[in-house]
């Protein structure tokens, strides 16, 4: 029985569809409220009291505040563990962490330099052009790589949380048209299959169907 009001605060094409997906696979029941993205960051006045990073995802559960995929997927794991969103085994879960940092560290800023290029050069349309060039060749670097460390079907030993969050890149590699390699592409097809990132991706689209949320790229 679940009393607590529990609400993911996030926006279309984020990350946060690892934090959502992660709690369809908990089978909690939760508020999935949309957020607007500026080029300043995530939401309005209110959010930025959830916030003050201005990002999503955000975890409320009644009174408590989660931020970053990895810490809300280690609250779910601790409040459902038998989902299996993160391992049992003492070296699996070292690799997890292992996996959150790096794609949360230095794959996601990767993206972050496409989507938000006048953050790090200003306005200048030539800046933007040059930082998106030698961008895209590096993103395409970091995907290659991924693709070599994927052994088998899920990133863990079992199919985990990671998996979700993986998938955030695979669907933005899509966005931006960069080539996925087989292991990669093979990896994002089942991720899309399993129910819970279904019904994450189904939600993402219902809440976005309707205006005014206006949808945006966000990383
Ligand atoms: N490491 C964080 C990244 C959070 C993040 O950068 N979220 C993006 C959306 S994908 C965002 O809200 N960006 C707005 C900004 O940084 O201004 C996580 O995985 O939760």
């Amino acid at each position: 029985m679940q009393n607590t009001k529990i609400t993911l605060y996030f926006s279309k094409d984020s990350c946060a569809i690892a934090s959502m997906a992660a709690l369809e696979e908990a089978e909690l029941r939760f508020d999935a409220t949309p957020v607007g993205m500026s080029p300043d960051g995530a939401g309005d006045d209110a959010f930025r009291r959830l916030n003050p990073r201005r990002q999503v995802p955000v975890l409320t559960v009644g009174e408590r505040i989660f931020r970053e995929n990895g810490a809300i997927f280690r609250y779910l794991n601790d409040l459902r563990p038998q989902a299996g969103l993160l391992p049992i085994d003492s070296d699996e879960q070292i690799r997890a962490s292992e996996w959150i940092g790096y794609l949360g560290g230095t794959v996601h800023p990767a993206f972050r330099l496409l989507f938000r290029p006048q953050r790090f050069v200003g306005f200048a349309s030539e800046a933007q052009q040059a930082l998106r060039t030698e961008t895209r060749s590096h993103v395409q670097k970091l995907l290659d790589e991924l693709d070599a460390e994927l052994t088998g079907d899920w990133v863990l030993r079992q199919r985990s949380a990671i998996d979700f969050y993986l998938f955030v890149f695979t669907r933005w590699a899509g966005l931006i048209k960069a080539l996925l390699p087989n292991r990669l592409a093979a990896h994002r097809a089942r991720v899309v299959e399993l129910p819970a990132m279904a019904r994450a991706l189904a939600r993402e689209e219902e809440a976005y169907a309707t205006p005014p949320i206006a949808p945006s790229l966000s990383s």
